[in-house]
């Protein structure tokens, strides 16, 4: 086995370095000679090789944080993983994609959601109530809008989705959790219209959706039918999923006016599915249009979901594993290990060729950023990748920007992380080296 036909972080540091340091009639000889080139060679390319940023709107005090560079001697090569790496015609093994993450924004206040605008502003929430514009690859410093929110344990000001028809309406959906008149915890939908580059006009589209100081769901994303899609918590109180009048543990559905649509499965009724612990990412599949989901499990057994109207999920009867005649199991779940899977994408981008169609995950207890290569629409996880574990701390969404690039936003600060100096952050993840896997890069955001 090639080096480069590892997966994970060492391979990423260690296929970086040989590219960059070995020429092309080398790089030739690597399965005979990789091994051996990388024992002995990798250390002297790392300490020599200078980190040259290659983005035009690489500022001069960003780091490469993707790529702490190796003083001293080599790490140990990563042990063997089950994970096969991408593999060409006629069996030969591609090498890996090399990834960076470069920070775009810096010292935010857990950074829930991202949303490309499509004049290429990116609008995101920070939990305590404020929607955020970056622009023009600089941080706006007034909020485009704040909201009165409730921001206790997971709740607060979440979900962000940006109307289809943004360009036109001005509209941006917003989900969080505040106080009822009763002074109970629940969430709520709303939605904001851009005047003069603020939002206001807040009109609630609905509300009364169970909340608590965990399992508040959040996430909001437009369906290529052009509803919007809502994932909502069981607020602690599991048998609530299962219940059809209950707006909890449910992946719901709105027309954007905040109507129910006439061809939901339940008549008159928002729920999508149901029997969903505590969701918070989903997309759907850029050439099948197959709606996956993913949701955290009670102490791992974490889930991805391939979503059907209608369909029951299992919570809080069975989860992970468990198996149920009357739900649906996962397309994969964590066992026992902790993923605390949250935003999720498709990649549909341009850059990292090979990674398209591709599900991305971000994970908060995993720390890392996951990327599972599906069979078919609802086949299995045929091949799994797990990018920059450790090295970015929690990760809580992750989107496609329209330049190709992913875009993550880590929550360090979110009361279950080890916060850096800088945190959070908004990072944009870039192909390490150009060849055939990274095509030139436009200059500037996105
Ligand atoms: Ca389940």
């Amino acid at each position: 086995m090639t080096f480069a036909s590892r997966v994970g972080n060492g391979l990423v540091r260690r296929n970086r370095t040989a590219t960059r340091c070995f020429p092309g009639y080398l790089r030739a000889l690597y399965p005979l000679a990789g091994l051996i080139l990388a024992l002995g060679v990798s250390w002297a390319c790392t300490a020599t090789a200078p980190t040259t940023p290659m983005l035009a709107d690489l500022k001069p005090t960003d780091t490469l944080t993707a790529t702490p560079t190796v003083q001293g001697p080599p790490a140990p090569l990563p042990t063997d993983s089950p994970t096969a790496a991408p593999t060409a015609p006629g069996g030969l093994t591609e090498p890996a994609p090399t990834a960076l993450a470069l920070p775009v924004a810096r010292g935010l206040e857990v950074p829930w959601s991202l949303a490309f605008a499509p004049d290429g502003r990116l609008f995101f929430t920070e939990r305590p109530g404020r929607v955020r514009v970056i622009e023009d690859g600089e941080l706006v410093p007034e909020p485009w809008a704040r909201i009165r929110a409730a921001p206790r344990g997971e709740g607060g000001l979440l979900g962000l989705a940006l109307d289809p028809d943004f360009s036109r309406t001005g509209y941006v959906y917003v989900y969080y959790t505040h106080r009822d008149g009763a002074g109970r915890l629940v969430n709520r939908v709303s939605r904001l219209r851009e005047v003069e580059g603020m939002g206001g006009d807040e009109e609630v589209l609905l509300d009364g959706i169970p909340g608590a100081r965990n399992h508040n769901g959040g996430r909001l994303r437009f369906g290529p039918d052009g509803w919007l899609y809502i994932t909502t918590g069981d607020a602690g109180d599991g048998p609530l999923a299962q219940d059809p009048g209950s707006l909890a543990g449910k992946i719901l559905r709105l027309d954007p006016n905040g109507h129910i649509p006439g061809d939901n499965p339940f008549p008159g009724s928002p729920v999508y599915s149901y029997g969903h612990r505590n969701p918070q990412g989903l997309d759907w599949h850029p050439e099948t249009g197959t709606m996956v989901a993913t949701e955290h499990g009670p102490s791992a057994h974490d889930e991805v979901n391939v979503i059907v109207p209608g369909g029951n999920y299992g919570w809080p009867l069975v989860s992970g594993e468990g198996r149920d005649p009357g739900s649906i199991g996962p397309l994969r779940q964590t066992g026992r290990e902790t993923w605390a899977p949250s935003g999720a994408s498709f990649y549909t981008g341009g850059l990292f060729t090979e990674w398209r169609g591709d599900f991305f995950l971000a994970a908060l207890r995993g720390n890392h950023l996951r990327r599972l290569r599906l069979d078919g629409p609802a086949g299995g996880v045929i091949e799994e990748e797990v990018l920059f574990s450790g090295e970015l701390g929690r990760l809580r969404d992750v989107v496609v920007g329209p330049g190709g690039a992913l875009y993550l936003a880590t929550n360090n600060w979110d009361g279950r992380g080890s916060p850096a100096a800088d945190d959070d952050r908004i990072l944009r993840v870039v192909p390490q080296v150009p060849g055939p896997m990274a095509p030139a890069l436009p200059a500037g955001l996105p």
